[in-house]
């Protein structure tokens, strides 16, 4: 795994696209120490606004101005008609060639709770791999737009005049998140209409610019606009606390996998020992999270203690949040007991355990985002 980190470090496309594949499956790299380095920004919009048009043309201008450029295309498959993403496929093709470009689509499958949770895994992914520019192209609906906004340093948001409900839309949760308004199809009659709207709502305090996505009109405006605006902290808004998985305390994991993979019809789970925990484990991919089955891997450690006292079933819940130690810091002050300090488990990732005392009867695990 260090030597696929290594070869992301030098830029090797096809280990990007390896690495790509692994996180996309919940696989967690190890090694990954993201330089931070990009300029991370996201694009989002109403449905058919032209945000892979404005993506297209927007990967040019970055090019045009010597930097490289990463693509993020969330597809919340169930959404669309069969055909969008192949276009979107067939447009970005033209960059295809270009070494300095790198396109990843990915389904959400209409995951509940928006961006895909491996989204943040790809940022670090590409991250790694040097592109100076990630975009993100998401459909702005329901959380996507927020999720997109916790992740990225600036967000532009695509509006198209003639709608109707342009500003239903904005004030419906986009309003707060967009840096950067981009008013596309100013071709189509209405765009000065939706410019004062736009204006009216937010006073001259973030930039709106026009755009005629599909010949490229103002995209290298709107490119010089981004590259200039300060960078917002991608933590800046609250966490939304994804749930990573679901633990169940299981006698016999084969047993258990007869059930949720045999008569249930789940994936193919990814197994392990995590020797620290004296469990054997199989992560069945479930939607945006997992269920994490949990067998004893002899009479003693916490889940065989589990399973004498109160038998299979519910063991804890976990959490993702973006930082343990402050995370720790509340749940101590708020008189909550933190199980134990820090342990890094399988994958690298960090966690500790909480009380079911002070959560509501449930073992709660935390583990931190981006470790
Ligand atoms: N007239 C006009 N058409 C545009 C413009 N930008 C995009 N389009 C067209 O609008 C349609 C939708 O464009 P897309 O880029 O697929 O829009 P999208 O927002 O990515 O769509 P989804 O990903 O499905 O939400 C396509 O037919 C584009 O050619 C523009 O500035 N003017
Ligand atoms: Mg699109």
């Amino acid at each position: 795994m260090t030597d696929l980190a290594a070869r992301l470090r030098s830029g090797d496309r096809r280990a990007i696209a390896r690495a790509c594949t692994l996180v996309e499956a919940g696989i967690p790299l190890s090694g990954l120490a993201p330089p931070g380095h990009a300029l991370l920004i996201g694009i989002t919009g109403p449905p058919g606004a032209g945000k892979s048009t404005f993506t297209t043309e927007l990967i040019a201008a970055i090019r045009a101005s010597g930097l490289t450029v990463a693509v993020i295309a969330v597809d919340p498959s169930s959404m669309r008609t069969g055909g969008a993403l192949l276009g979107d496929r067939i447009r970005m093709q033209r960059h295809h060639e270009d070494p300095g470009v790198f396109i990843r689509s990915m389904a959400t499958r209409g995951a509940v709770g928006g961006l895909a949770p491996s989204t943040s895994g790809l940022v670090q992914v590409l991250d790694t791999a040097g592109f100076d520019v990630i975009l993100i192209e998401t459909v702005g609906v329901g959380q996507d737009e927020i999720e997109v906004a916790r992740l990225a340093h600036i967000v532009a948001v695509l509006l198209v005049p003639g709608q109707g409900d342009e500003i239903q839309a904005i004030k419906a949760g986009i309003m707060e998140i967009a840096d950067l308004f981009v008013i596309n199809k100013a071709d189509h009659p209405g765009a000065d209409k939706l410019y004062r709207e736009i204006e009216m709502e937010i006073h001259g305090e973030r930039p709106i610019l026009k755009a005629v996505a599909s010949t490229g009109d103002g995209i290298p405006a709107v490119w010089a606009c981004l590259a200039a605006l300060p960078r917002r902290h991608p933590t800046a808004l609250p966490p939304s606390f994804p749930i990573d998985h679901l633990g169940i305390a299981v006698a016999n994991i084969d047993e258990a996998l007869r059930f949720y993979q045999g008569a249930l019809g789940m994936a193919e789970p990814t197994r392990e020992t995590v020797a620290s925990e004296r469990v054997h484990v199989a992560m069945l991919p479930a939607g945006s999270s997992r269920l994490e089955l949990l067998e004893p891997t002899g009479p003693d450690g916490p889940v065989a203690k589990f399973l004498r006292e109160r038998g299979p079933g519910l063991h804890h819940i976990a959490l993702r949040v973006p930082a343990l130690q402050p995370a720790i810091g509340r749940i101590t002050a708020a008189g909550g007991r933190v199980l134990s300090e820090p342990r890094v488990g399988a994958g690298g990732h960090k966690y500790v355990f909480v009380h079911p005392a002070t959560t509501g009867g449930v073992l709660l695990e935390l583990i931190e985002e981006h470790s």
